[in-house]
């Protein structure tokens, strides 16, 4: 009866450990970019034409790099000037809706004092009525999974597409001068195709070792 249940922990263990491991059925990655904004890069996939899958999972990526801010303060109070600078870029497919926005920003704010004095027609960043903020890399993510005949348009042996378009960000808030240089904009997607969903596999398995180890319990008490 011990030994039974040692070997039935065993099992467990190593099947977990061979759920964390489990290697996707097919995987493809396409990148876009890097590139200054506005730009659009149609991303090509191939369905999956294989038997036993049961989850399909896709990671969408946006990264900004580069680009700058400039602020200057004309007024004749100190402000505080909001900024959030770099790449929206917008995924759209005819295998999810709605549309998934990544946005890849530089974001915080500066005090600037009243204005010094100078050129009201430009922008001057010397402190202290203005600013220069460099962009740094930046970038965002999401994952979007698909079970049952929610991966129809995943299945088959033709091919699917999704569009990265890509625009430049610039809103700033405080009622300052400024100028923009934009960023530079690049992504990937990943879709990965699994056979059925780790995590139900894990405890379909659990569960199915504890009814085998609940009978052979009743079955030793027999
Ligand atoms: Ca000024
Ligand atoms: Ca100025």
């Amino acid at each position: 009866m011990k030994l039974a249940s040692i070997i039935a922990a065993i099992a467990i263990i190593l099947t977990l450990a061979a759920v964390g491991q489990a290697a996707p059925l097919q995987t493809e990655t396409e990148t876009y970019g890097p590139q200054s904004p506005t730009f659009s890069d149609t991303l090509n996939f191939n369905q999956y034409s294989g038997g036993d899958c049961g989850l399909v999972r896709i990671t969408l990526h946006a990264a900004s790099s580069g680009g700058s801010v400039s602020l200057d303060n004309e007024g004749e109070s100190s402000a505080v000037a909001s900024y959030d600078f770099g790449i929206r870029s917008t995924l759209s497919s005819t295998t999810f809706s709605p549309d998934v926005v990544l946005n890849a920003l530089n974001s915080g704010s500066e005090n600037l004092a009243a204005d010094d004095g100078d050129d009201p027609e430009t922008v001057q960043t010397d402190a202290p009525d203005g600013a220069f903020i460099t962009g740094s890399n930046v970038s965002d993510g999401d994952v979007l999974e698909f079970t049952g005949t929610d991966m129809d348009p995943f299945l088959g042996s033709s091919t699917f597409d999704i569009l990265a378009s890509v625009d430049s960000i610039a809103t700033i808030t405080g009622g300052v001068n400024f100028t923009n240089i934009v960023s530079q904009g690049d992504g990937y997607a990943t879709v990965e195709y699994f056979v059925p969903e780790p995590a139900t596999v894990g405890l379909l398995t659990i569960g199915g070792l504890g009814l085998l180890l609940r009978r052979r319990r009743r079955n030793a008490r027999a």
